[in-house]
C-alpha cells in the first residue's frame, strides 16, 4: 500500500488552523484512506448498518448516524455498530441536531442512546444561542471524553430559513468556543460554501451534506451538488448518504466519492 500523505501537506493551512484534536484525527484518517467521505448511514437496522460499514470501510473516514432512526434499538445492538465502525478506523458522528437550552441538551447527550459515550462529533443548531455548546461539552466531560460540535451554519434543503446573517452569527458562536470543531454547509451550492468559507477562514472545518455524483435533486426538497465542486469551494468533508447506501454497489460508490473528494483536496 502507498504511504499516506503527510496531513500538513495534504491539508495545508487547515492542518495548522484547526487546533481541535479531533479535527486532526479526522485529517489524518482522511490521508490514510485518501478520502473526505463521511457516510450518512441512514438505515433502520443494526444488521444493515454493520454490513454497510463492512462494505465501505476502506473509503469512509467518519460514520454519520441518526441513532433514533434505528428500529428496535438496544444498547448491545448499537455497540456492535460502534465497534464495527471503530475497527475500520472511522470516527463516529451523531447527527442529532440539538436545538434546546444548554441544560436540557446536556441530558439529551445521555439518556437512552447515551450519545456522549460513543460519539466523537455531534451536530447542533445555534438557534438557542451559545450555551447549547457548553451543555454538550459538559456531557462529554461527565464521561471523561472529548468531542467536537458541528454547528449548522447552512442547510441543503430548499427554502430553509438559515439566512446569511444567521450563518455569520453561527460562525461567531463557533469561533468563541473551543468545543466547536466546525460547521455544516450547503454542499449543493459552491457559491454558498465559498461564502461560508470566507466567514470561517482557515481555522475551522466545513462539512457538507447535499452531495451526489449523479442526482441534482433528492426527495422532499433535498438538493445536490458534485463532491469535487464542494471541496474546491472550501468543504473539508462530503457527507454522502443515498449516493452510497442507495446505489447498487455501496463499496464501489464509496470509492468513487473518495476519489472525487480526495482529488479535489489535492487540487486546492
Ligand atoms: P442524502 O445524501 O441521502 O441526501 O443524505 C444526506 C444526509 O445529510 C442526511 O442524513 C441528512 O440528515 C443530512 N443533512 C442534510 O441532508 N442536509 C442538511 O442541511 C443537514 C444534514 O445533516
Amino acid at each position: 500500500m502507498e504511504e499516506p500523505m503527510k496531513p500538513e501537506d495534504a491539508w495545508g493551512l487547515r492542518w495548522a488552523g484547526c487546533g481541535h484534536p479531533l479535527a486532526h484525527r479526522y485529517m489524518e484518517a482522511a490521508c490514510e484512506k485518501r478520502s473526505l467521505v463521511i457516510l450518512a448511514a441512514d438505515l433502520p437496522t443494526v444488521e444493515g448498518l454493520v454490513s454497510l460499514i463492512e462494505e465501505v470501510g476502506d473509503h469512509v473516514v467518519a460514520l454519520k448516524t441518526h441513532v433514533d432512526m434505528v428500529e428496535g434499538f438496544t444498547a448491545e445492538g448499537w455497540d456492535s455498530v460502534v465497534t464495527s465502525a471503530r475497527d475500520r478506523g472511522m470516527l463516529l458522528f451523531e447527527d442529532r441536531k440539538f436545538a434546546d437550552i444548554g441544560r436540557v441538551t446536556a441530558t439529551q447527550m445521555a439518556g437512552i442512546y447515551d450519545i456522549r459515550s460513543w460519539a466523537d462529533f455531534v451536530t447542533s443548531h445555534s438557534v438557542s444561542g451559545p450555551d447549547i455548546v457548553d451543555g454538550i461539552a459538559s456531557a462529554w466531560d461527565d464521561v471523561k471524553r472529548v468531542g467536537g460540535v458541528f454547528l449548522l451554519a447552512q442547510m441543503s434543503s430548499r427554502d430553509n430559513l438559515l439566512s446569511d446573517g444567521y450563518s455569520s452569527r453561527t460562525v461567531a458562536i463557533g469561533e468563541a468556543s473551543p468545543h466547536v470543531v466546525g460547521f455544516i454547509g450547503n454542499g449543493s451550492s459552491p457559491p454558498e460554501i465559498e461564502a461560508l468559507r470566507s466567514m470561517v477562514g482557515v481555522g475551522g472545518m466545513i462539512w457538507t451534506p447535499g452531495v451526489n455524483l449523479e442526482a441534482a435533486e433528492g426527495v422532499l426538497g433535498q438538493r445536490y451538488g458534485h463532491p469535487g465542486d464542494a471541496v474546491r469551494a472550501g468543504s473539508d468533508g462530503v457527507i454522502v448518504g443515498s449516493g452510497i447506501h442507495g446505489s447498487g454497489s455501496a463499496g464501489e460508490a464509496a470509492r468513487a466519492y473518495a476519489d472525487a473528494s480526495w482529488a479535489a483536496l489535492l487540487e486546492r
